[in-house]
């Protein structure tokens, strides 16, 4: 099963194909996870800032900075302006959601 998922993913991928689909494919075989820096939090809004380098999952593929929403208010506080972390996100309807965030090692 998960070698199919890989597959259709790489697959879509190099065809271009960018869908919600293809972005769960690509979260789920953990091929998403993207290096960046904490550049501004804003808890009220529940919104952080990232620096990022190429994200090919998202169809960014020159390094960026841009805001996105999080999952869940508590990741905010897991980390300070200027940790280097690493992150996944999706695309979702209100925008750009990081889903899982780590301070990178
Ligand atoms: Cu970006």
């Amino acid at each position: 099963m998960n070698r199919i998922i890989n597959i259709t993913a790489a697959l879509a991928l190099t065809l271009g194909v960018s869908t919600a689909a293809v972005t769960t494919a690509a979260l789920a075989a953990g091929a998403a996870a993207i290096s960046g820096e904490v550049k501004k939090i804003d808890e009220g809004t529940g919104k952080i800032t990232l620096k990022h380098g190429p994200a090919k999952s998202l169809g960014m593929d020159d390094p960026m900075t841009m805001v996105y929403r999080v999952k869940d208010p508590a990741m905010l506080k897991q980390v300070k302006v200027g940790d280097k972390v690493t992150f996944e996100a999706e695309e979702a309807a209100s925008g750009y959601t990081v889903t899982k965030m780590e301070k990178a090692k």
